[in-house]
């Protein structure tokens, strides 16, 4: 908790630390009331420093200190002294040793930073800032140094000793304790120390490196979830052996462990040898795991994998640079699930994301640059910004050098910086460097927020066969930057004619990439207005802009119904050919809102029509293009946005394209059933993906014989993304069994806590009134834990960040719901109550209403005399 107004760290004050630490050597003692943790660390003036006679400061958070002593000699009080989170001592040598012994109490520990306690077992979370809750020390990411732990504990209860690097010995203490030692020989920042020390069940595996050396893999869970970690070790494995194949890099130590813990505020961890998984991202087994879950446990062991290159080896020297570690590492992870399963989709559901999570945060009070300039509080800035707009702006890198000077790039970066801390320059230079390709005004990227807009037309001369596209680009204003200059964007390019693409010949060469085939083209747009001149075109063509989203930007591009019918039926980027689905749909709702009808189009029904039995396509294509957009996209895109005029229209399109297309679905539902065994491949997955897209359409109708179809899917179906999906249609129906269907599903999986947190999340996102109501009951119900982020996550945060109608009810009670439970996890876990209140955050997007009674809980909130630096910087950036 802050004690005076949270101070704004910027970036422009960034400088080098005056001392460094050579090595760290830590001893945890383990107890059940409280942990001793002794620290010896070989400290240096660092020579870089401006000032030489600097005194030491030390950072740590809510400690307790024992003693503290320099080169053996125990320090007086008068020799040290504490300000704020930093330990001050004035006269130090210009290299010594520093002793230290603090106290903690991980028991208490429910912010799940630092060392604390999850079922039963001792675990640590450091990144950002979370080892200065361990000992005092620069924590900092530019401060690297070589580890060595011992960790001593009951070995009855914690049988299981784990730090980062290797084991160098393991022995049997007097009274009933044992004692591990751990060396971790790369010098690493403390954000990536880690502890584990438990009651563990484990699962072995082994991967031969390219240079052929034997890594022991091993995954760590609870014993009843054994039979959950094959997918995780699959995952791993191929992970592996695609880094070598694609980046050429080999996994530098003999052993890697995968530890999964219940209580953990984000996904996992990249712990240099000793990854720290959320157990939602590592546990996966058919009966229990949906096809999302299964493909969500791939990414992020994939994910953290990547990080040992790209964030351990080469780290970032300060937090603003954050995306040159995770923009790179999504990029990264992205590219390998695109290998592993279907490209176009997973392309798809990345778009999906940046379009609505990603665009809304860039257009909010809370928006930054994929490297922000000042922050208050770290944590808030573990954003889908830094995430995954950081990686789009790595692959449009790739799409401006190509793969291969791509590749030569990374080498560079790889070879360069290994073993350092830098910047996102850093990076960007040793892509200039090896490719040659100059990308000085492609930096706009990272220095300024808000998402681009194109704004193009096209003009076709039928006497000179030539086609115009005119492109103009803007930015619009975000928090600090009123102004924006100009972004260099890669515009993939085609023409569709009425048989298929046109050949691109194109005015001034330079001015585009080539491409493999001469009918696409990358258009470098680097002007605020901008005109490209097609020659030799011999029919009219329809533009296909934007290609597999080449840029993260909004498109603006007058279409007809005609020239979206044809990019959705001939369009050979799957992409696009999707996007102009979405566009349809979208006029389509955007029609019923105005007419408060929904009479589609008929040409509409008829290509939804010939895409649902075109058997050619691929089935989760098929699901993708079907499905309206969603309501948060359409929230981006229809200002002010009345969430229930926009709930209404929509449905009522869903419910006229279901009656419109009944027997279609009806036989697309039956021709994807299935009995063989389940395996998480992208065939299965679009089968399955497919089918529940029908039948959701079909449960619109209220028919029985629909109705059945559910229930039996529910009955009979013996993996979770069947019955869950079929759960789902009953939840949000008037059908009599969702109840008996709710309790059938709670008994048979009362001991699995990741499923009960899909049977909380259902109920949460039930789009019929009364909702609130089931969620307040269901925070009471025993299953329901307030201090596990998980459990927070699947009922809170999904009733309040992805149920628009319920959480927008007119009476405001789910607004004021959210502002009580964000103040009371507040106290509990900062960083928790920062995300779950960001629905609130997006007030300006709404009916004036609605504004009011959401900036009323805002300012409620941070009325409240402690509020934590995570909750205040959020809270009083958005009332700005
Ligand atoms: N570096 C991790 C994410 C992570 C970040 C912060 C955490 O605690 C505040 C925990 C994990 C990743 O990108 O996977
Ligand atoms: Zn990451």
């Amino acid at each position: 908790m802050r004690d005076a107004q949270p101070s704004t760290i910027f970036l422009s004050d960034y400088r080098v630390p005056d001392f460094l630490i050579d090595s760290t050597h830590l001893q945890f003692e383990l107890g059940e009331d409280s942990t001793s943790v002794c620290s010896v660390l070989a400290m240096r003036r660092n020579p870089d420093a401006a000032e030489q006679g600097a005194p030491l400061k030390l950072h740590g958070t809510e400690l307790e200190l024992i003693s503290l002593a320099i080169d053996g000699r125990q320090l007086s009080d008068a020799e040290w002294s504490q300000s704020g989170e930093e330990l001050i001592i004035d006269n130090v040598p210009s290299s010594f040793s520093l002793s230290c012994e603090t106290r903690l109490r991980p028991q208490e520990n429910t912010s799940l930073e630092g060392l604390y306690k999850s079922s039963g077992m001792f675990c640590t979370q450091c990144e950002a800032e979370g080892f200065r809750k361990i000992t005092y020390y620069l924590d900092r990411p530019d401060v690297m140094s070589v580890f060595t732990v011992e960790i001593i504990a009951d070995k009855e209860r914690y049988p299981v000793l784990l730090s980062n690097g290797n084991l160098m010995s393991s022995e049997e203490q007097a009274s009933g304790k044992s004692k591990t030692v751990w060396h971790d020989p790369f010098p690493k920042p403390a954000y990536l120390f880690a502890l584990v020390a438990g009651k563990l069940a484990v699962v072995d595996d082994q991967f031969v490196t390219m240079n052929g050396r034997c890594v022991d893999l091993k995954i760590y869970v609870e014993e009843k979830d054994l039979d959950k970690c094959d997918h995780a070790m699959l995952s791993l494995k191929n992970a592996m052996r695609w880094d070598e194949e694609v980046y050429g890099r080999e996994y530098d130590l003999d052993i890697f462990n995968i530890v999964a813990v219940d209580d953990f505020n984000m996904g996992a961890m990249e712990n240099k040898s000793l990854n720290i998984f959320n157990t939602s991202c590592v546990l996966a087994k058919p009966e229990t795991t949906t096809d999302a879950g299964f493909q969500r446990v791939e990414g992020v062991v994939a994910h953290e994998y990547f990080h040992n290159w790209s964030g351990n080896r080469v780290t970032c020297r300060d937090w603003f640079q954050l995306s040159l570690k995770e923009g790179f590492t999504v990029f990264r992870d992205a590219a390998f699930s695109s290998d592993m399963g279907s490209p176009t989709v997973k392309r798809v559901e990345d778009v999906t994301l940046l379009r609505t999570a990603q665009f809304a945060e860039d257009a909010g009070p809370m928006a930054h640059p994929i490297r922000p300039d000042s922050f208050i509080e770290i944590s808030n800035f573990y954003t889908v910004t830094i995430y995954e707009k950081g990686a789009e702006v790595v692959r449009m890198i790739h799409t401006l050098l190509g793969p291969e000077l791509f590749r030569k790039g990374s080498d560079l970066y790889f070879d360069r910086h290994d073993g350092q801390a830098v910047t996102c320059e850093d990076f960007v230079l040793a892509m200039e460097d090896a490719s040659g390709i100059d990308l000085q005004q492609f930096r706009n990227w990272y220095s300024q927020a808000g998402t681009p807009q194109l704004m193009v037309s096209g003009v076709y001369d039928e006497q000179t066969k030539t086609y115009t596209l005119s492109v103009k680009q803007s930015c619009p204003a975000t928090p600090g930057q009123p102004q924006k200059a100009p972004y260099h964007i890669p515009l993939a390019v085609a023409l569709i004619g009425e048989a298929g693409q046109l050949p691109l010949n194109l005015d001034g060469v330079e001015a585009d990439i080539e491409t493999a085939d001469n009918t696409e083209r990358v258009l470098n747009v680097s002007l605020a207005e901008q005109d490209f001149v097609f020659k030799d075109v011999e029919e009219e063509p329809v533009p296909s802009l934007l290609r597999g989203f080449s840029a993260p930007v909004k498109l603006v591009f007058d279409y007809s119904r005609a020239q979206l019918l044809r990019l959705m039926r001939n369009d050979s980027d799957g992409f696009c050919r999707w996007d102009a689905s979405q566009h349809l749909g979208l006029l389509e709702i955007k029609s019923a809102i105005a007419t408060q009808a929904a009479l589609l189009e008929p040409e509409y029904i008829d290509v939804c029509r010939d895409i649902l039995a075109d058997t050619s396509l691929d089935a989760a294509m098929v699901a993708l293009m079907l499905q309206l957009p969603s309501e948060a996209y359409l929230a981006e895109i229809i200002h002010p946005v009345d969430v229930h005029g926009i709930h209404l229209a929509r449905e009522s399109v869903r419910k006229a394209l279901a009656n419109a297309l009944k027997d279609e679905l009806m036989a697309c539902y039956s021709r994807c059933q299935s009995n063989e065994e389940y395996a998480a491949t992208a065939e299965q997955i679009a089968r399955r993906s497919l089918k529940n897209t029908a039948l959701s359409f079909l449960m619109l109708l209220q028919e029985d014989r629909f109705t059945q179809l559910a229930v039996s899917q529910f009955d009979t179906s013996s993996n979770m993304t069947d019955r869950l999906a079929a759960l789902s249609c009953l939840v949000n129906s008037d059908a009599e069994y969702k109840a008996e269907a709710l309790q059938l599903f709670y008994q048979q999986w009362q001991h699995e806590p990741l499923v009960i947190n899909q049977w909380f999340q259902v109920q949460a996102m039930c789009h019929l009134p009364g909702t609130l109501k089931t969620v307040k009951e269901l925070m009471s119900h025993p299953a329901f834990d307030i201090r596990n982020p998980n459990k927070v996550r699947a009922l809170i945060g999904a009733f309040c960040g992805q149920n628009g109608v319920n959480f927008h009810s007119e009476d405001g009670a789910a607004y004021r719901f959210l502002a009580d439970q964000v103040l009371l996890l507040n106290r509990s876990n900062p960083q928790i109550a920062s995300r779950l209140l960001v629905p609130l955050t997006k007030w300006r997007k709404y009916l004036p209403a609605a504004q009011k009674l959401m900036y009323a809980e805002l300012e409620r909130i941070l009325s409240e005399p402690e509020l934590s630096s995570d909750v205040y910087e959020v809270v009083s950036k958005s009332l700005q």
